[in-house]
């Protein structure tokens, strides 16, 4: 393999090139990391006492991924790194002890904080330097499933990244256990590593345009989804919380126990396709708000989202499991609640097959409806780029480039994104909660736009600041398919 590169594909493993030490030095470049323009940042508000307080090391670390062991990095002792819990309405505390050999931040995915403390270097803050510290203080409005990584390079493709998780005191509950699981792709000190991924990707030089793709070269791509191409990059390993499949994770339970499953997709260039062996799921939460129920026997998920699930567990041994949408390869958890052989890692639960549940086909609760509301603006953005040669960007360019979109507060702001390519992208708004009127303002942040889709999502501009908007293929994102919202 004296190339890295197919036609369509990148091959992230076998390779074993990068050393941790060797990548530090390439991992500030990114796009918008130099400081400039921070001084528009709102002055963040008095905030209460916290109600929790801790600190997050940012460190490099051996993991073992169940018999496969890679130097990384890593938030404090484990992959992933520690929880952090709060209830609705609490004030955090989090101090940042970068001992990384390069600078960082940490976002907090999802949470509609103030700008200030949003985590994005270039635009809300300076990069938390080599051998420093730095400490974010937020309140947590809104109950859910959210999580957190840094917006530097592609950090997000090592194993920095960890659940947060707002408890809804109001909230009945009405189960018996809870589990968090984190899927990821996997390729940092065991394939290749992150920098040199992304590196040779810009090595292509490639341009985005301002239309349709007519490159057809992008048909069929990586695999055969159904959802077209849904990625760029073939990893060594999927995991779920930091295990490969060969030796998964055991999660015991009684049968007939009801279970809360919050599912969150940390990976970086990985949609997966969720199913349980032999259980119906009922969809109760996406991105932390509230949905009708639905029950489905598997759904796509795609990086940044997430999801929580409601199960009532049979007895036996199931395994649940993630497998990477249009790639070879699949993460693995097993649940038991009695006896049974152990499934194999290649375990295919029949489940998988039958017709995936795209999260945006949900419907809200009334209860997590914004207010109705005709748009005061309304902006088309087209997402655009191709894989040959790599480059993607949004509105025709790419990040640095770009034209903020700007309003003003109080604005019902409606964003139309027109994918012109043949790749899902997963959209991210930093600081918001789209309503997307198309499915009764069904409340996301993170939505997945198809091929040649367009998805209506409006917001309630009520969080002054400057705020990211982009692609959660974090090598997407990093090529330029980024932009900001600022008011
Ligand atoms: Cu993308």
């Amino acid at each position: 393999m004296t190339s890295v590169f197919t036609r369509r594909q990148l091959m992230a493993g076998g390779l074993g090139l990068a050393g941790a030490t060797l990548l530090g030095a390439c991992t500030s470049a990114a796009p918008g990391s130099a400081p400039t323009g921070t001084a528009q940042v709102p002055t963040p508000p008095k905030l209460g006492n916290p109600a929790v307080e801790t600190t997050l090391r940012a460190r490099m670390a051996t993991v073992d991924l169940g018999g496969v062991n890679a130097t990384t990095w890593i938030y404090g002792e484990s992959l992933p790194g520690p929880e952090i819990r709060a209830k609705a309405g609490d004030v955090l505390r989090v101090m940042v002890e970068n001992t990384l050999p390069v600078e960082t931040s940490v976002h907090w995915h999802g949470i509609r904080l103030h700008n200030a403390a949003d985590g994005v270097p270039g635009i809300t803050q300076d990069p938390i330097a080599a051998g420093t510290n730095y400490t974010y203080e937020f309140a947590v409005p809104d109950p859910g499933t959210y999580f957190f990584h840094p917006h530097s390079g592609v950090q997000l493709d090592r194993g920095l990244y960890a659940p947060l998780i707002i408890d809804d005191p109001a909230e009945p509950g009405g189960y018996d256990q809870e589990w968090v699981l984190v899927l990821d792709d996997w390729t940092d000190g065991v394939g290749k590593g992150p920098d040199d991924i992304l590196a040779e990707f810009k090595a292509q030089n490639g341009t985005v345009g301002s239309g349709m793709n007519h490159d057809m070269s992008g048909m069929g791509g990586m695999g055969n989804s159904p959802l077209g191409d849904v990625g760029d990059i073939v990893y060594p390993h999927y995991l779920i919380n930091g295990r490969v499949p060969a030796q998964p994770l055991t999660l015991s339970a009684k049968p007939g126990h009801r279970v809360r499953i919050r599912l969150i997709n940390a990976a970086s260039d990985t949609l997966f396709r969720v199913a349980l062996g032999d259980h119906v799921m009922t969809v109760t939460h996406t991105d932390g708000f509230p949905v009708q129920p639905h029950e489905t026997r598997a759904l796509y998920l795609s990086q940044g989202e997430r999801v929580d699930l409601m199960v009532t567990l049979a007895d036996g041994v199931f395994p649940l499991v993630a497998a990477a949408e249009g790639k070879q390869g699949q993460g693995l958890i097993l649940i038991r609640t009695g006896g049974g052989t152990k499934p194999a890692a290649t375990v295919h639960p029949d489940e998988l097959n039958s017709d995936p549940l795209l999260l945006s086909a949900l419907m809200p609760t009334d209860s997590a409806r914004l207010p109705a509301q005709e748009p005061d603006q309304i902006e088309q953005v087209t997402l655009n780029g191709q894989m040959q040669p790599y480059a993607w960007g949004m509105n025709g360019t790419t990040f640095g480039s770009d034209t903020p979109i700007r309003t003003s507060p109080g604005k019902r702001v409606r964003l139309q994104m027109s994918n012109m390519t043949m790749m899902a992208h997963p959209m991210h708004i930093h600081g918001h909660t789209w309503s997307l009127p198309g499915n009764g303002g069904l409340r996301k942040d993170t939505v997945l736009v198809l091929p040649m889709q367009t998805i209506t999502a409006d917001l309630h501009a009520d969080n002054p600041g400057k705020w990211a908007y982009h692609c959660h293929n974090i090598y997407h994102a990093e090529m330029g398919m980024m932009t900001t919202l600022q008011y």
